[in-house]
């Protein structure tokens, strides 16, 4: 494989085109990134059904990966994820068809995103888009890289997530996720179903605790907008997420993944 060499000549001819790009016009690039050809053979880690775009998901991760997160150790350089996603089959309504679980039924493949990690990489990026020692890369349902991909666009969605060294579903991939034993309703309970904050509207006590319960394959998160931001955590399939809100008024909120999800809060 000489992705290598190809990576090194793109960057020499990236002098040779003149230091007007330099300074600030920093890209993201992934030439690092191979495609993992070996995949399959990785562990599926999760399934996401991702009611907005129509799509089931599989993550995938290398073994160690797992073994070390399972252990509570680091993510280990030579990590590799690979996200497949692929089209959901429609109803004769133009809606994902359920399988027996309720679960998104795998339709044709569209591309695989990638990000993989090793010591040293990343030292290129501003402090604003550096993702760690990650880089990311996009393919097409051909295996090959999809040059149309914003690379920059994967770093800026993952960033928010450097807590929990950018991987998103890092719950799935330690297996913490729970998937039962969240309560489901009640005061001040709301549930994430179908892309949807139930109940929409609550009502709470100045600095009492709202939980926010995902059921959904998807995950979630909660955004509060207005004077006083916040954001939560992104939660996946039976997680949950508590806040509280100590001045009276209306908040209105939205999932930060998927803005179209909208709900309010009114504290008195
Ligand atoms: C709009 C925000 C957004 C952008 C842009 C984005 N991702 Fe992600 N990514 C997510 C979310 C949310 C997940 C969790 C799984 C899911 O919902 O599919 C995820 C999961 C992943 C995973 C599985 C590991 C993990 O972090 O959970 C990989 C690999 C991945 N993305 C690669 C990429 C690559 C490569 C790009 C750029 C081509 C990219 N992503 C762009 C939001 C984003
Ligand atoms: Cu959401």
């Amino acid at each position: 494989m000489d992705l290598k060499r190809s990576a090194a000549s793109a960057a020499a001819l990236g002098v040779l085109a003149g230091l007007a790009l330099a300074s600030h016009a920093v890209k993201a690039g992934g030439g690092e990134v191979g495609f993992p050809d070996n995949y399959a053979n990785d562990t599926l880690y999760a399934t996401v059904d991702r009611y907005d775009v129509k799509q089931y998901r599989e993550l995938y991760a290398t073994p160690a990966a797992v073994e070390a997160v399972r252990k509570g150790q680091p993510i280990p350089s030579g990590t590799v994820l690979t996200l497949v996603q692929y089209r959901a089959q429609l109803d004769a309504q133009g809606n994902p068809a359920k399988d027996a679980n309720g679960r998104f039924v795998k339709g044709d493949l569209l591309a695989y995103t990638v990000m993989e990690k090793r010591t040293g990489w990343g030292t290129e990026y501003p402090p604003d888009i550096r993702n760690g020692e990650w880089e990311y890369q996009a393919f097409g349902p051909d295996k090959k890289v999809n040059e149309k991909a914003n690379l920059t666009a994967c770093f800026q969605c993952h960033k928010p997530h450097e807590g929990q060294d950018f991987v998103i579903s890092l719950a799935s991939l330690k297996g913490t996720e729970t998937g039962a034993a969240a309560p489901k309703s009640g005061p001040g309970i709301v549930s994430i179903t179908n892309f949807l904050f139930g109940p929409e509207k609550i009502s709470a006590a100045p600095g009492q605790e709202i939980t926010f319960v995902n059921t959904d394959a998807s995950p979630h998160q909660v955004t509060i907008r207005g004077p006083k931001p916040q954001r939560s955590a992104v939660i996946l399939k039976g997680q949950s997420t508590t806040l509280a809100l100590s001045e009276p008024g209306t908040y209105d909120y939205i999932c930060g993944l998927h803005p179209q999800m909208k709900g309010s809060i009114e504290v008195k």
